[in-house]
C-alpha cells in the first residue's frame, strides 16, 4: 500500500458515518423464535446506550435510527430523548414509523381498502414528523408493509393511487430540510404484491410525493441474482437515491450482518458511489445506515462487526485505480477493468484501517477491544437485575 492510497483510506473514512438502528441492540430473532440475551437492550434508553457505546469504539456512528412505536411511549417528551441521546454522545437520526404492527393493518396502511387504517397511518406518520421536528432529525424512512396475497385481493392500481396521494400529503406536511425516504420491498409480509416493490416504484413515489423524496435501498430487499449496484448507480445519476439500509442475505430477507455473506457485492455498491464522486466531484450525501435484526449474535458485536466491515469495503473501493480502469474501460480490456477492481478488493486494508482509528483516539481493532472491556458481561448482570426489578420476563415484542 503506497502513502496515496493511505491517504484515499483516509479521507474517506473521515467521510464515512452509518447510523445504528435502535433495533438492532434488542431482543430480535425470526418468527419462529428468538433466542434472548442478558445484555440486550430493554428500553430506548438502553438502546441509546449500547449506539453511544459502538460510536465510542468505532468512531464512526453519531446518529441512531428509531422506530417510533418501539422506541416512543404516549406522554414523553421526545425532547427528553433527544437529551439522554445527547448524554450518550449520539443524535437521533432517521425517524420510522410504524405503520404495519396494527390489527387495523390487516388490508395495508395507506393503501388499504379500509378508510379507518389509512387515516390511522396518516395520523402516525403526521405525528412522527412531529417527533422528527422535537428531536432535530432530518430523516423521515418510510416502509409499508402494504401488499396482496393474492391475485384479485384487490385493485393495484386504486392502491397505487391512495398512496401517491398519501406520500404526497406526508411530504408536503414535512419541515424544511427534511427528506422522505422511501424504502421498497419485493415481498415479505406480503406475498403477492406489494405496493412498493421495486426501485422503479419507489422512484415513482418519490418523484410524486415532491423535490425532498429519495429512494432508500436496503441490500436485502431484492430478489436474487438481482444487481444492486447498477440501481445505485442509476439513482444516483438521477439525483434521487437517499441512502441505505446495509444488512446481507443469502437467501430472502435475512437481516445478516454486513458482507458475512457476500462481501464483494458491498464492495461493489461502494465502488459505485466512489466511482460517482470521481466522476462528477460532487458528494451524494447519503444517509448510510444499518438495517440488520441478527438473532444469535452478540448485538454489539454484531453492531461493531458490521460497522467496521463497511469501514473496511468503503475503505477498499476509495483506492480503486480509477484512471488506470477508464483507459481499460476505453481501450475495451475487460480483463484489466476487472483487475483494478480485483486489486483494490483484495488489498488488505486493515492496517491503515486501524491507524486510521489510532488517530482518533480509539483502538485499532474494535471488537478486541469490545471482548476486553468486558462490558458485554456486565450489561448482562445489569440488564438481568433491571428486569428483576421491573417484573419483566424477557422477550415480548422488538419494542
Ligand atoms: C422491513 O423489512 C425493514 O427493512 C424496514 O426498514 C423496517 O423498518 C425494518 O426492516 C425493521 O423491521
Ligand atoms: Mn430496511
Amino acid at each position: 500500500m503506497n502513502d496515496r492510497q493511505s491517504r484515499q483510506i483516509f479521507d474517506a473514512l473521515d467521510s464515512f458515518k452509518i447510523e445504528l438502528p435502535s433495533w438492532g441492540f434488542a431482543d430480535t430473532g425470526t418468527r419462529f423464535g428468538k433466542f434472548f440475551q442478558p445484555a440486550s437492550a430493554i428500553d430506548l434508553e438502553d438502546k441509546l446506550h449500547d449506539a453511544g457505546l459502538v460510536n465510542k469504539l468505532t468512531a464512526a456512528c453519531p446518529t441512531v435510527a428509531v422506530h417510533v412505536l418501539w422506541d416512543f411511549k404516549a406522554g414523553v417528551d421526545p425532547k427528553q430523548t433527544a437529551k439522554i441521546a445527547k448524554k450518550h454522545g449520539v443524535k437521533i437520526g432517521a425517524i420510522n414509523p410504524n405503520v404495519f404492527q396494527d390489527q387495523l393493518y390487516k388490508l395495508g396502511s395507506f393503501c388499504s381498502p379500509n378508510a379507518k387504517a389509512r387515516d390511522l397511518a396518516m395520523r402516525h406518520t403526521l405525528d412522527s414528523v412531529a417527533i422528527g421536528k422535537a428531536v432535530g432529525s432530518n430523516l423521515l424512512s418510510m416502509w409499508l408493509a402494504d401488499g396482496t396475497n393474492y391475485p384479485g385481493q384487490d385493485s393495484i392500481r386504486a392502491r397505487w393511487q391512495l398512496l401517491v396521494a398519501a406520500f404526497k400529503k406526508v411530504h408536503d406536511a414535512m419541515p424544511k430540510g427534511m427528506t422522505l425516504l422511501v424504502e421498497y420491498k419485493p415481498f415479505e409480509p406480503a406475498f403477492y404484491h406489494t405496493d412498493i416493490q421495486d426501485w422503479g416504484a419507489a422512484y415513482l413515489l418519490a418523484k410524486h410525493s415532491g423535490k425532498n423524496a429519495r429512494v432508500l435501498v436496503d441490500t436485502g430487499h431484492h430478489l436474487q441474482g438481482c444487481n444492486i449496484e447498477q440501481i445505485v448507480t442509476l439513482l444516483l445519476h438521477e439525483n434521487m437515491l437517499g441512502g441505505f439500509h446495509f444488512n446481507d442475505r443469502k437467501y430472502a430477507d435475512d437481516d445478516l450482518t454486513l458482507s458475512s455473506i457476500d462481501p464483494y457485492a458491498v464492495f461493489r455498491i461502494f465502488d459505485q458511489i466512489a466511482q460517482y464522486t470521481f466522476d462528477t466531484g460532487k458528494d451524494p450525501k447519503l444517509a448510510y445506515m444499518i438495517d440488520q435484526s441478527h438473532n444469535l449474535k452478540p448485538k454489539l458485536e454484531a453492531m461493531v462487526q458490521t460497522v467496521t466491515m463497511a469501514q473496511d469495503l468503503f475503505a477498499k473501493a476509495a483506492i480503486v485505480d480509477r484512471k488506470a480502469l477508464a483507459s481499460a474501460q476505453k481501450a475495451g480490456d475487460i480483463v484489466a477493468g476487472e483487475r483494478c477492481l480485483r486489486d483494490a478488493f483484495e488489498t488488505d486494508v486493515r492496517p491503515v484501517v486501524a491507524k486510521w482509528r489510532k488517530g482518533k483516539g480509539i483502538a485499532g481493532d474494535p471488537i478486541i477491544a469490545l471482548r476486553k472491556s468486558g462490558v458485554i458481561a456486565q450489561l448482562g448482570a445489569e440488564r438481568t437485575a433491571k428486569r428483576k426489578a421491573l417484573g419483566m420476563v424477557q422477550g415480548g415484542s422488538y419494542a
